[in-house]
């Protein structure tokens, strides 16, 4: 009350308000919420007969991470009006993910995944899709909302997006190019996914959205996507990496190896932290997340690398791709006491 009476006795116009509260998007995002149905057991899921259900979706993950984190957040995206949608809804909701940009389209259901643990690759998560007529496959350009793009900070877009239909993937460029045309950093996570299109496909896509990116996430094998060839050398291939234009690219080599990261100024190296491993879903998202939390609060290179492998060890150790994702005090502590994580010694 009394603040609305100091700002009504100030004459501040209402469009400036909006403007002031309009800009304080830290992250947007464009992609698919999925419904993510895990196993209580693991194993093939031809066996298993209870299911836990979790909202999922590579961006939802990265944008509930950084809004755990003290950012805000904005999603566009599309869902359907069924039950599961509604879950997913309320999921980033009561996660302070902004969704006036979600659409929910008549007819449609959200895209459905099932997660497969520990099969068929012990100590691997598999997924299964259900997605292939999911409201989200009909996202085009219109749905992008350039002033939601024009007040962010930074765009984040992943290639799974552009995977999903030719007017998602056109939304996806639009999306880049106002951010691009605005000023606003961009960022990318190749996020190649073999069991949504060929590689000969994703290659001229995700290398664009690389070269036009200021912030890239990727890893070997994604790399190999993109250049049609193995580089073994981390060091050789964040600088070939560099040279698509990306200024700072962060090279995830896998658990065991931890993630480098370099850009024009820096360059940095995590531990690997080895922590026990429930569903390995969900850790380059818990990356992203960590590392732009760093970039927006201005952290060096090294602390934003320490705070992506923190998250992403963190969204190993339980079911679900957010749900472990920490807030910030709960960062801060593992990152100052390193308790609970083995530290590989190299
Ligand atoms: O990164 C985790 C995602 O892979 C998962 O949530 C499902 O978005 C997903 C996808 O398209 O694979």
């Amino acid at each position: 009350m009394w603040l609305g009476k100091a700002l009504n006795s100030a004459r501040i116009p209402l469009s400036s308000i909006e403007k002031v509260r309009a800009s304080l998007i830290d992250v947007s995002s464009l992609g698919e919420p999925l419904l993510q149905l895990n196993p209580l057991d693991e194993g093939p899921l031809r066996h298993s007969s209870l299911f836990e259900k979790h909202a999922a979706g590579s961006e939802v993950n990265v944008l509930i991470g950084l809004s755990r984190l003290g950012f805000k957040t904005s999603l566009m995206a599309n869902l359907g009006k069924d039950e599961f949608s509604k879950f997913i809804l309320a999921a980033l909701e009561s996660e302070h993910v902004g969704v006036g940009d979600v659409k929910q389209i008549e007819g449609k259901n959200c895209g459905v995944y099932f997660v497969q643990r520990n099969y068929p690759i012990a100590g691997k998560s598999d997924v299964i899709y259900y997605r292939s007529d999911s409201a989200a496959k009909l996202l085009s350009p219109e749905d992008v909302n350039e002033s939601t793009i024009g007040s962010s900070k930074i765009l984040h877009l992943s290639g799974i997006t552009p995977a999903l239909s030719n007017s998602c993937r056109e939304a996806t460029f639009r999306a880049l190019a106002i951010a691009r045309e605005k000023g606003v950093k961009v960022s990318f996570d190749t996020n190649y996914r073999r069991k949504l299109w060929r590689s000969e496909d994703a290659r001229p896509v995700l290398a664009e959205l690389a070269a036009k990116s200021n912030i890239l996430f990727i890893d070997p094998e994604d790399s190999r996507v993109i250049f049609d060839k193995h580089v073994e050398d981390p060091n050789k291939l964040i600088d070939e990496l560099r040279d698509l234009g990306p200024e700072t690219v962060v090279l995830k080599l896998g658990a065991k190896r931890g993630m480098v990261a370099k850009s024009s100024k820096q360059q940095a190296t995590s531990i690997p932290m080895m922590v026990p491993v429930v569903d390995s879903i969900g850790a380059g998202d818990g990356a992203v997340a960590g590392f732009l939390a760093g970039y927006l609060g201005k952290e060096t290179l090294q602390k934003s690398l320490d705070m992506a492998s923190c998250c992403a060890a963190l969204a190993v150790m339980r079911r679900g791709d957010y749900e472990n994702l920490p807030d910030r005090a709960y960062l801060e502590r593992w990152l100052s006491t390193k308790e609970g994580f083995e530290y590989d010694p190299r």
